[in-house]
This record gives C-alpha cells, sequence and structure tokens, in this order.
C-alpha cells in the first residue's frame, strides 16, 4: 500500500460542522443564525439551497456515529451550534441544545470514537449579528459565556477542544468580500481585521477558561492554511508571496504564537488596523495544546497592482484541479507542515480538515466509484507521513468530510464527503474513498 507510515497512536478521523449537516433549524427550541438568514435572502446561495434540512444529521446522528465506527473512525470533529445553546445569543440557556450534543458525546464515547469539539463554525446567532456581529468588542464576553455553558455541561467527557474555526474566512469573506454571511463588503481591510481581532481575543480568553474548567483538556484553534509559492523569481512576485502569506497565514499564526501581528503586514495596512486594547496581544499569545490545519490547496502568487490593499493575485499553473477550482497539490501539505513545525513550534499539529469536491454519480447499484477523490487522499495522506517522518508533530487527520453536505454559497452543489448522500431521500452511501479512508484507518 504505497509508502504510508503512521505510528500507532495516530489518530484518523472526519470532520463536520453542524449548520452544514444538521437541518432541524426550528426544532427543540433552537433560534436562528446568521446562515439561516444568508441563505434564505434570494440570490446569496447557488439554486436558493439552505440548511433547513441539510443531511438530517439532526434526527439521524445514531446511524451517523454507526457510520463513523463502520469506517474505522478513532476521532471525530463537529461543532456546536450556538443558537441550539443560545437562542438569542445570550441569556436563558436552551437545555434541549445541550441534551443533544451530550447525547451524542455518549454515543460516540460507547462507540469507541474520541470527540473533538469546535466551538464556532460561522453560524453566528443572528440576534448578535443584528448587534454588529464580530465587529462589536463585547461578543468577546458572549462568546466566552457560550462557551463556558457548553464546556460545563460536555467537558467531563470532552476533553479536545477547538475554539474557532478558519477565522480567517468568516472575517474576511464574510466582513469585507461578502460571498459569505452575514455578507457585509468594503473595500478596505478594516472590517476584517477588527472582527478577526476580536474572535482572537475571544480564542485566548477562552483557552483559558476552559483550562481552569478542565484541567486536563487540550485546546487549539483551527486555521484555514496554505503553502504559497511564488509565481516567478522575480523580486516582486517574492514580495507578493511574502504578503499573500501574511495575509492568509501569518497575521493568524505570529499572534498566537508570537503575541504579535506581523511587522511587515501591520506595515502595509497601517491606515485599516483595528483599534487593539492593552494586553490583548499577551491574551491571544495563550498557550495551546494544538494547532489544527485546514488544507486544500497552494497559492501561487504574483505581483498585482490591482488588487486593493494587497497588491497580490493568484494564479493558476497547470495541474488538476477540484470541482471547487483548488490545485490537487499534496507536496503543499509537506511543505506547509515543515515550514509551520520550523517557524512555530506547535506542540502538536492535527489536520482538521482536508478533502476535495469532485462530482460524483450513485451507480445504480448504490456505489460511487470517486476515484480522483481516493487519489487526492492517498497524495495527501502520503505528504502527511512524509512529513512524521521528517519530525513534524503531526497527531492527527479529520477527513473533510463525513458527508457530503450544504457546502455554504456553493449549497449542495459540491460533494466533499466520503459518504454519499442522496439529498432526495437522505439516504448516504459509503463512496470508495470511504472504503480507502476505513481501509488506512484500520491498518494504522
Ligand atoms: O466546507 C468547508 C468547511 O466548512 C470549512 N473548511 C473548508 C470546507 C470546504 O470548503
Amino acid at each position: 500500500m504505497s509508502d504510508l507510515q503512521f505510528p500507532a497512536s495516530f489518530l484518523w478521523g472526519t470532520a463536520t460542522a453542524a449548520y452544514q449537516i444538521e437541518g432541524g433549524v426550528n426544532e427543540d427550541g433552537r433560534g436562528a443564525s446568521i446562515w439561516d438568514t444568508f441563505s434564505k435572502t434570494p440570490g446569496r446561495v447557488e439554486n436558493g439551497d439552505t440548511g433547513d434540512v441539510a443531511c438530517d444529521h439532526f434526527h439521524r446522528w445514531r446511524d451517523d456515529i454507526a457510520l463513523l465506527k463502520s469506517l474505522n473512525c478513532k476521532v471525530y470533529r463537529f461543532s456546536i451550534a450556538w443558537a441550539r445553546i443560545f437562542p438569542n445569543g445570550r441569556g436563558a440557556v436552551n437545555e434541549a441544545g445541550l441534551q443533544f450534543y451530550s447525547s451524542m458525546v455518549d454515543e460516540l464515547l460507547a462507540n469507541g470514537i474520541t470527540p473533538y469539539v469546535t466551538l464556532y463554525h460561522w453560524d453566528l446567532p443572528q440576534a448578535l449579528q443584528d448587534e454588529d456581529g464580530w465587529k462589536r468588542r463585547g461578543i468577546i464576553d458572549d462568546f466566552v459565556n457560550y462557551a463556558e455553558i457548553v464546556v460545563r455541561a460536555l467537558g467531563d467527557r470532552v476533553k479536545h477542544w477547538i475554539t474557532f474555526n478558519e477565522p480567517w474566512v468568516f472575517t474576511w469573506v464574510g466582513y469585507v468580500f461578502g460571498t459569505h454571511a452575514p455578507g457585509e463588503t468594503a473595500n478596505v481591510p478594516t472590517p476584517a481585521l477588527q472582527t478577526a481581532h476580536h474572535a482572537l481575543v475571544a480564542h485566548g480568553k477562552t483557552v483559558e477558561r476552559i483550562r481552569a474548567l478542565v484541567p486536563d483538556a487540550q485546546v487549539g484553534i483551527t486555521l484555514d492554511l496554505m503553502h504559497v509559492d511564488p509565481a516567478t523569481m522575480r523580486p516582486t512576485d517574492l514580495e507578493a508571496a511574502t504578503r499573500y502569506d501574511g495575509f492568509r497565514n501569518r497575521w493568524f499564526l505570529d499572534p498566537i504564537f508570537r503575541g504579535h501581528y506581523p511587522a511587515d503586514m501591520l506595515a502595509l495596512w497601517e491606515e485599516h488596523l483595528p483599534n487593539i486594547e492593552p494586553g490583548d496581544m499577551a491574551i491571544i499569545n495563550a498557550p495551546v495544546d494544538f494547532l489544527g490545519i485546514n488544507t486544500y490547496f497552494r497559492v501561487v502568487a504574483q505581483h498585482d497592482g490591482t488588487v486593493p490593499y494587497l497588491q497580490a493575485g493568484q494564479v493558476r499553473p497547470p495541474g488538476e484541479y477540484t470541482e471547487m477550482g483548488w490545485e490537487v497539490y499534496p507536496q503543499g501539505l509537506y511543505a506547509l507542515l515543515k515550514r509551520l513545525h520550523s517557524d512555530y513550534r506547535p506542540k502538536a499539529i492535527y489536520i482538521t480538515e482536508n478533502g476535495a469536491a469532485f462530482a460524483d454519480t450513485l451507480t445504480e447499484d448504490g456505489q460511487v466509484h470517486d476515484e480522483r477523490r481516493v487519489a487526492y487522499l492517498r497524495g495527501h495522506f502520503e505528504a502527511a507521513s512524509h512529513a512524521i517522518r521528517d519530525g513534524v508533530p503531526l497527531v492527527g487527520y479529520f477527513v473533510w468530510s463525513l458527508l457530503d453536505n450544504f457546502e455554504w454559497s456553493f449549497g449542495y452543489s459540491k460533494r466533499f464527503g466520503i459518504v454519499y448522500v442522496d439529498f432526495a431521500t437522505l439516504k448516504r452511501y459509503v463512496k470508495d474513498s470511504g472504503k480507502y479512508f476505513a481501509e488506512i484507518a484500520a491498518a494504522t
């Protein structure tokens, strides 16, 4: 089986997120989230799709956990919908929401699967967005309070916590580019930098709060990171690649691991900086037990004077691309892992998401022969195995995703699952990639 070598302790699993799979949006007292509002706004999501039903995981979670077990998952990463716990973002706790996740945790543990819980995977309660969402500094306390309630309820059994999923995405795409909820746009980076700063401070405070509540907890954050290559060796392109890396990677890594924003980016965005209060950077710099990385592609950057506030854009090298238009480039995963280890020395690294969207076909006998996804996974598993061989403390790998699901503004048009979902019947079919994953997970 090629040259895959993982230590016996390596943790294989899959990842999902609440809004993308749960459905049941009006059940058991759940409040509205920004993704309910956004997806119901005409023109925002392809085909008018919403998460109202999604994969109906809210009703089928026991079967889905059986599926995880059949795939030999040792670990499972899922997120909590804030609006199930606090329908209005804060105030009275909705006990039914806590009970839903508590039962899931029990079922996972009964099946020998360790839960990894993400506290925020983009579905902000709409009530908090009505108060300016992540732009308002007070949201930091709202988040910490929400996290505390969840951790108090589950922390006796859940020992692995991820504060945020991909803060770059929900701040830049939600508050500057406008193609994710809440759909705001700006022609300066300030709203992204301000909302990201609030999320980072909330992260640091939550790390400390979780440790105080659950002394044996492992706490980390998940960042969306990528290897960046320059398009040419011209100085302008080399500098553009450095800026792109600052924009996508270092703006988050530096404060978390070094306690300051990167100096070159502070200079570049001098006129657009967020309000930073005394003590904030030390809070953000709270030691984490692990770094989670979501990584799918590399970026090849070139100088582009037409791109405001960055003067850097992407080129599309020849090669293979997924349905998302993302380059298939496993060498980038190896390079990224090596670089994170040498530059930031996290105690442990998890790949908290990696996978690919391809156009799948369900055969009449219920098979999905997704050989391109199998090849994508094999290439990335090899890169991960080489990184471990070369000293990177990579301890686990969560494939994105368990199920085909609601892919945000693309609706159900992009399939990332290693299990196919027929959205007409909601029936699940394990794809060839699921079978391949199960073999690898069993062999480790
Ligand atoms: O579906 C998303 C997920 O919610 C966050 N990371 C990237 C995935 C694929 O786009």
